[in-house]
């Protein structure tokens, strides 16, 4: 399983890899990459910390996703605007693509199937990206519908491919009532006593999935996981 048991062990293991203090520092640097907007430099950072030995996880946690939060509070501040953020979200999926493959290499059993998606409006799908690559390390079978899904799009994946789970994921507020409109349609379906629905994105929280019925709430991509899990036991 690729999650956080394995952090330690690959940290800590490996002729190749450098003392704790130089990895800090490369992580620090992929971070700092990351919130200058440097695409080049961060993939080639994000590289060097694979060949040193670094866990992916950790390399996306404390560099990639922790220079982003960087950026999302910029944003929010109106310290940087939305050209410089798209180059933040450039330099955060060129670097991904390196740690993607590393991350569903976990020995492949299938355990069920899970369509992801991000609602309609709503094109972030950065997260929704690590949420179904997680699954797929963790022997999960995943359909990705991609961003800006319509609740048509999704009842027609739902049918075809009969998941047992569907992950939403929702960057703004705007978009969040959508997820509702998926569960009704699912309902209107009669397709709802067959799948569970879990929800998530930076904006949505435990309440707001009792609120809408859906039956779980995952704060990170580990939480999707271990929600998907408790649910299909193998
Ligand atoms: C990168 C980014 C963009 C990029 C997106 C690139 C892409 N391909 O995704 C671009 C530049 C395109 C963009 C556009 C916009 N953005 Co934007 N963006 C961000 C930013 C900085 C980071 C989002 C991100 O990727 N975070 C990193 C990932 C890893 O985190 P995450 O998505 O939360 O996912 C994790 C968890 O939430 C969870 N999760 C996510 N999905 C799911 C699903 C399930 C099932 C589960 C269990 C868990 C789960 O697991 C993930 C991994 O741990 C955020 C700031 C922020 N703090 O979130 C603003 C932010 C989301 N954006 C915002 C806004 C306003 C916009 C725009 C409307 C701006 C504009 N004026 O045009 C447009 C939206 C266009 C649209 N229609 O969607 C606001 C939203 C405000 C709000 N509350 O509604 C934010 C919060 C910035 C801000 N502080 O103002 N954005």
């Amino acid at each position: 399983m690729i999650g956080d048991p394995c952090l330690p062990r690959t940290i800590c293991n490996g002729e190749k890899h450098q003392g704790k203090g130089m990895s800090q520092d490369l992580l620090a640097k992929i971070k700092q990459a990351v919130i200058a907007m440097d695409p080049a430099k961060a993939r080639e950072l994000t590289g060097q910390a694979l060949g040193s030995g670094l866990a992916p996880l950790q390399i996306l946690r404390q560099g990639l996703i922790a220079g982003l939060e960087v950026v999302g509070a910029k944003f929010k501040n109106d310290e940087i605007f939305l050209p410089e953020v798209m180059l933040s979200a450039k330099a955060f999926q060129d670097s991904f693509a390196l740690i993607e493959p590393k991350l569903k290499a976990g020995d492949y059993r299938p355990r069920g199937k899970v369509l992801v998606g991000t609602v309609a409006g709503d094109v972030h799908d950065i997260g929704k990206n690590i949420v179904a690559v997680l699954l797929k390390g963790n022997g999960y079978e995943v359909i990705d519908a991609g961003a800006d899904v319509p609740v048509a799009r999704f009842m027609a994946l739902a049918k075809k491919h009969q998941p047992q789970v569907i992950g939403l994921s929702a960057l703004l507020t705007t978009t969040m009532p959508a997820m509702k409109q998926v569960i009704e349609a699912l309902k209107k379906e009669g397709l709802r006593d067959q799948v569970r629905v879990m929800i998530g994105g930076a904006p949505v929280t435990n309440e707001y999935a009792e609120q809408i019925g859906a039956d779980g709430y995952g704060e990170d991509a580990q939480a999707a996981v271990m929600l998907a899990n408790a649910w299909l036991p193998q």
